[in-house]
């Protein structure tokens, strides 16, 4: 180490996990990264994305000033009086002009991994009034949250496994070893799956492919793409058919009981055995083992979500939580009590220094007060009658509302750390609506790719060390209830601006407001948090923190069921624990009833339909995706450590589909679909079954007028370009990314 070498902690933005990392600092460089073994969640885990924090942080791609676009139709360096003077001029205008809904908004995935992102959208979002809202939730968990909202009322209130102390876990769809973990924050996936198995617990994988998960599990059930809905609901049906379900104290909150057992009469094992590939012994174990084990958590990701009964399937996880007693119940799968969530209804006043006031709530008694609910489908989309989920549309239908002449047509898009080109179906007809259909677009984007390179006007956040860091969003996912705040590591360079700045800026441009200073945008959100809250106004003077975004999460700690502050933390630079999950049920209820509505209204509508795939006759080739563990969606591909190996973008095919389809390992093999075609290297391998192909996402850099010089050496193939965007999961809006029907030729 040099002279001016120092370390900083910083919580890990790269993924789900949130590992608490220790940067080394050279000047103002971040040199070197190492798992925190003082973090009190993570304990010194690190996985190759995050030790590769330094590379991504100083990647020379990221774009330092703002771009605008000029007269002649180049992107060109700006100031940021520049790039906001512009957006002010334009987006008030077109408003005026055209109404709301002329502007739409997309949120990308990182925004889960900012703190911005999670304290402006909600502003931005107020204040241009547009129901033009896509998100990459479309493209993800929102069937998750339909469900949830169904069923306890709150589309937010996401049980999760309670890996640490759990006997059995049942998980489908998901592939932590590479992912390491989704809705389910669990710094060290792997390491919590091999303890489970150290002391004497199970571990069932349901996955078409053998990965690297399912390798570490008992029992591996390589089930048919897409049929997972079945196999839960003959799971279901069969803890209800052999009296092996028994909800326990759960029973007094549950409603719809006896209308379950009738609604999943017709899924027995022996019906859906073909469907799933799946025999009927294994679908009866799987239920018995269930039942049998002394706490058991059901848990499905990505591969129970972006299919077409992705809601039916979240839906039925949650359900089999209930029949065998483990939803809220340690061991079982509970919901996490973060320390910014709203204070539950019972709380008392005098909640102090990391005692939950849930504790008081009398868990266990009786039913929560009846809350709002929660609707489906209160508007629709403008062109294809979409209905709106959590107030959001379906991010595969935003093409088509740009591109669809008529009233309401999009004309100016605000799109903030996402790159739909890629992420989302059909990203060629995106991207010419992007590129002919809009009057003005902003990207919030350290790049340009793929996406941004449509914008007008470019907004680059710092990179990360140069960025605070709090995880708002996966505290509320976490399995085990704890809290930790990062200051930036190195301060702000020159010319640079925060991305709270940014958000703050970009609100006040849009909404007449152009010139005010950021902070009115951050005093008015203190203002109504208070007002919601019911708490005095005099708290926003007893507020610290050195910005705005630290004042706000100090209010939200302060109101938060632990009655923490921003001081405290600060304290704790490696975090403090606030104890392992809690039951809290009734008080998360919101349901009209305030009850667990266990067959809500639209689920029951929805049986139907995935009754009738038991008549269907199986695609002979469907495609699933998969994910690498140096990788991360779309953005990625442009750090040199974490490129090449086995992280590349090959159709992994089994080596009987490819003895009979002709074709050879590394082969060019051209894969077909309703949406399009594309072509990708064949990789034979026998971890995907029979009748399976697999592409990973978020390739496909071969665009021009980007500048990410690594990824554009190695683009791949984007394998959403294989999707048209029309198969969507009903009930969410959520884009089919997986079991899609897939045809298979060598390429000439
Ligand atoms: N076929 C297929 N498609 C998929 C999936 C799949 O499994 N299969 N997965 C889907 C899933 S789960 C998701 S979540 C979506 C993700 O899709 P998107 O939401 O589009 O997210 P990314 O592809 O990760 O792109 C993130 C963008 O944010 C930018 N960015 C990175 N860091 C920051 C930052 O700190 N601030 C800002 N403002 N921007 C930043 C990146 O440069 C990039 O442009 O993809 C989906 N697409
Ligand atoms: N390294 C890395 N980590 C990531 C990401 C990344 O891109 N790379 N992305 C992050 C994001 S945004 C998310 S949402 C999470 C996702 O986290 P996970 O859900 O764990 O993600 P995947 O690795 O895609 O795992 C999905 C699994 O579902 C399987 N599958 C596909 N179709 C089906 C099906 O019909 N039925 C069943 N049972 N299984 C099926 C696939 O084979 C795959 O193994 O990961 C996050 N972490
Ligand atoms: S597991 Fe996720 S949070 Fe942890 S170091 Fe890797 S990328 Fe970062
Ligand atoms: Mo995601």
């Amino acid at each position: 180490m040099s002279h001016d070498s120092r370390t900083a902690p910083r919580i890990c933005p790269l993924c789900e996990a949130t590992c608490g990392l220790t940067l080394t600092i050279e000047g103002t460089t971040v040199t070197g990264a190492r798992g925190d073994r003082d973090d009190i969640f993570s304990r010194g885990f690190i996985c190759p994305k995050g030790a590769s924090f330094g590379g991504l942080d100083a990647d020379p791609d990221r774009l330092r000033v703002p771009l605008v676009r000029g007269e002649d139709g180049e992107l060109r360096e700006a100031t940021w009086g520049e790039a906001f003077d512009l957006i002010a001029a334009r987006i008030p205008d077109l408003v005026k002009a055209h109404g709301p809904q002329a502007v739409g908004v997309v949120l990308g995935n990182p925004n889960v991994h900012t703190m911005a992102g999670f304290l402006y959208p909600p502003l931005l979002l107020g204040a241009l009034r547009t129901r033009n809202v896509f998100t990459a939730s479309t493209l993800d968990q929102m069937p998750k949250h339909v469900s949830s909202g169904l069923l306890f009322g709150d589309a937010h209130a996401i049980p999760v496994p309670d890996l640490d102390r759990t006997g059995h876990l049942l998980l489908i769809g998901a592939n932590p070893l590479e992912s390491n973990g989704s809705l389910c924050t669990a710094p060290d996936f792997p390491g919590r799956l091999k303890a489970l198995r150290r002391r004497g617990g199970t571990l069932t994988v349901v996955d078409p492919r053998r990965t690297r998960t399912a390798r570490l599990a008992d029992r591996h059930v390589a089930i048919r793409p897409g049929a997972d809905a079945l196999l839960l609901a003959a799971v279901a049906h069969t803890l209800i058919d052999e009296k092996l379900a028994d909800p326990g104290p759960l029973a007094e909150h549950l409603d719809g009981l006896d209308e379950l057992a009738d609604a999943l009469a017709d899924f027995t094992p022996d019906a859906v055995a073909a469907a799933c590939d799946v025999d009927a012994d294994t679908i009866t174990a799987i239920a018995r083992e269930l039942a049998a084990a002394p706490t058991a958590a059901v848990y499905g990701r990505i591969g129970s979500c972006t299919v077409e009964h992705g809601t039916l399937a979240s839906w039925l996880v949650d359900v089999l939580n209930i029949l065998t007693g483990n939803l809220d119940r340690p061991g079982g799968a509970l919901f996490p009590l973060s320390a910014t969530a709203r204070a539950p209804r019972a709380a008392t006043p005098g909640a102090r220094n990391g005692t939950p006031v849930t504790r008081n709530a009398a868990p266990g008694k009786g039913s929560a007060a009846p809350g709002k609910g929660f609707a489906l489908g209160r508007w629709s989309s403008r062109v294809s009658g979409r209905p709106e989920a959590k107030g959001e549309l379906p991010i595969a239908a935003l093409a088509e509302e740009i591109d669809t002449p008529g009233e309401g047509r999009i004309r100016a898009l605000v799109v903030i750390a996402a790159n739909p080109v890629l992420s989302a179906p059909d990203g060629d007809r995106l991207d010419a609506a992007l590129a002919d259909g809009l009057d003005f677009m902003v990207s919030v984007d350290p790049y340009l790719n793929e996406t941004s390179r449509r914008a007008d006007v470019v907004l680059p956040p710092p990179p990360p060390s140069q960025s605070a860091h709090f995880d708002f969003a996966l505290n509320t996912f976490a399995v085990h209830n704890q809290v930790r705040y990062t200051r930036a590591a190195v301060p702000l360079e020159d010319g640079r601006m925060d991305e709270s700045e940014i958000h703050a800026r970009l609100i006040l441009a849009v909404s007449g407001m152009h010139g005010a200073p950021p902070s009115a945008v951050d005093d008015l959100a203190v203002d109504t948090a208070l007002t919601r809250a019911g708490a005095p106004k005099e708290l926003a003077a007893e507020l610290t923190g050195e910005s705005g975004p630290e004042r706000r999460l100090d209010l939200l700690l302060r109101l938060g069921p632990y009655g923490l502050t921003l001081q405290q933390l600060l304290a704790h630079p490696h975090g403090i624990d606030l104890g392992p999950l809690q039951p809290r049920l009734p008080e998360v209820l919101r349901t009209r009833s305030g009850r667990v509505e266990l067959l809500p209204e639209p689920i029951a509508a929805d049986l139907p339909r995935l009754r009738r795939t038991l008549g269907d006759r199986p695609a002979p080739l469907v495609l699933v995706g998969r994910r690498h563990l140096r990788s991360n969606n779309s953005w990625m591909h442009n750090v040199g450590s974490l490129t090449g190996g086995s992280n590349v973008c090959t159709l992994q095919i089994h080596p009987d589909d490819a003895a009979r389809l002709g074709l050879a390992d590394g082969d060019t093999a051209r894969i077909e679909s309703s949406g399009g075609g594309i072509e990708a290297p064949a990789e034979i391998t026998d971890t995907v079954r029979c009748g399976v192909v697999s592409l990973p996402h978020g390739w496909g850099h071969s665009r021009p007028g980007t500048r990410m010089a690594v990824a554009a050496a190695h683009p791949g193939a984007n394998v959403n370009q294989l999707l048209d965007g029309t198969l969507l999961d009903p009930l969410s809006g959520t884009a089919v990314l997986n079991a899609i029907p897939v045809s298979v030729t060598p390429a000439h």
